[in-house]
């Protein structure tokens, strides 16, 4: 009997040490950012995503020559202040050789990766985690300036990229861009690159990215639309398989991250709401995403702004709306997670005003604000995007290779849109509603 006692007990503390060992191992589910019907959740509270856009945050973290992480520090450091709590950040670049794509990237060609790009993101990680944000990574982008599909798509062809801001066929492009989506070897490609990060160890702390709760969610893509304004209902489905069948993928290798895909909404969805409805129906697709570019969809005219505001601004809160209804209509919460405005006349000086920008900051923060307090499905935004201390000398404002990085991308002038550490009131208006959304999380 003694005998069979001790037996037990060894038993027991084995099965103890198997459990706390196990415990210690797999992360805890609440860590992670989770969704709760139209809401999201981390560690039981409600999670709001107040964040901002800066693709090259992981550039920053390298240790490489094109890293500096004391201005990563700083940017964060000052992020956090104004109450930011997500970056949305490019994880991968693919090696472009034309004028508006980022320099150096992730891949130079099919499975040649850049260590020090990796470990930058490794970095970005880990200082993140210091300050309690979160991040949400994309794996591919469907415009130039990161080289991505266009990229895939000449590596496989061997045909050059043709740079739409110097063809101006942006038509054609996207056209070309989007045959990625029926291409085999592009897809296993772009599979094999996914695994490469989600499997991936972080270099710094030791941890698996799969384990990381610092990370949101896995985005397929930048603005992934299914084709040009003549795509067919083929294509559209093969651009819905194409989503259903990535995020499958994404989820059979972590099943503890969010999943989103990076649209736009129905202005990037061929004008199409049921395709973008669709492209969110996916139980492996968490939560909806959607972008509002007033401006490049010639809502607002730049000139003439005065004249232009109201009408812009209706079709602004109708897209608003709409978007929000379908994230509704699914029992998904919503992001808003690309918006902006030029600086006032469109100009791209740091010292130029920035009141039309402000209102429209204003505005939008006031709607989401409204529809977050009634719990409605918006959950977040993400403004595109912050400059921070970076700065341009070139008295033309388009970025060449060892400049500064900014939120404004390769492809655009640099200073359209970001938001600079000086722009004082356009971040006062940030950080009232980011106070907003805190209290929000307080509930
Ligand atoms: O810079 C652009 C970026 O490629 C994007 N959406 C719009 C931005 C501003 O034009 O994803």
């Amino acid at each position: 009997m003694k005998k069979i006692i001790t037996l037990l007990a060894a038993l027991t503390a084995s099965l103890l040490l198997f459990a706390c060992v196990n415990q210690k191992k797999s992360p805890a589910a609440q860590d992670f950012v989770q969704v709760s019907g139209v809401q999201f959740k981390k560690n039981g509270k409600p999670y709001f995503v107040a964040g901002t856009n800066m693709w090259y945050a992981a550039y920053l973290g390298s240790p490489g020559k094109v890293g500096d992480r004391a201005r990563l520090a700083q940017e964060l450091d000052k992020l956090k202040s104004i109450g930011v709590n997500n970056l949305r950040v490019l994880a991968v670049s693919e090696k472009s050789e034309i004028n508006s794509a980022v320099k150096p990237a992730t891949t130079n060609g099919f499975g040649n990766y850049d260590e020090s790009l990796l470990q930058g993101l490794d970095y970005l990680l880990v200082e993140l985690a210091k300050r309690d944000m979160t991040v949400v990574l994309y794996f591919n982008n469907f415009w130039q300036w990161s080289g991505g599909m266009t990229q895939y798509m000449s590596w496989i062809d061997g045909q050059p990229v043709q740079d739409p801001n110097v063809t101006n066929e942006w038509e054609a492009f996207m056209a070309k861009t989007a045959s990625f989506y029926q291409s085999e070897k592009a897809q296993q490609e772009y599979r094999n690159t996914i695994k490469k990060i989600i499997t991936r160890v972080n270099t710094i702390n030791g941890k698996a990215y799969l384990d990381d709760a610092t990370i949101m969610s896995w985005q397929l893509a930048n603005e992934p639309r299914p084709g040009n304004s003549k795509t067919t209902a083929a294509e559209k489905q093969v651009y819905l398989d194409w989503i259903n069948g990535t995020a499958a993928f994404i989820k059979s290798l972590d099943p503890h991250h969010l999943a989103s895909t990076g649209s736009e909404g129905e202005m990037g969805s061929a004008n199409d709401a049921e395709l973008f409805t669709r492209a969110h129906a996916s139980s492996d697709i968490d939560y909806v995403t959607y972008h509002m570019w007033i401006r490049n969809w010639s809502w607002f005219d730049k000139t003439k702004p005065a004249e232009t505001w109201p009408s812009a601004w209706q079709k602004a809160q109708d897209y608003m709306a709409a978007h929000i209804a379908i994230a509704q209509s699914l029992n998904k919460p919503i992001v808003l997670e690309e918006f902006g405005l030029d600086r006032d006349m469109g100009a791209y000086s740091i010292d130029s005003t920035t009141e039309y920008r402000d209102k429209y900051y204003r505005e939008v923060f006031a709607l989401l604000l409204a529809n977050m307090q009634k719990g409605e499905a918006s959950a977040g935004y993400n403004f595109w995007a912050w400059n921070g201390a970076g700065r341009t000398t070139r008295s033309n404002y388009w970025w060449q290779e060892g400049d500064d990085f900014m939120g404004d991308p390769p492809q655009e002038e640099q200073g359209m849109y970001g938001v600079f550490d000086t722009d004082t009131s356009t971040i006062a208006i940030i950080k009232a509603f980011n106070e907003n959304i805190n209290t929000l999380m307080k509930k």
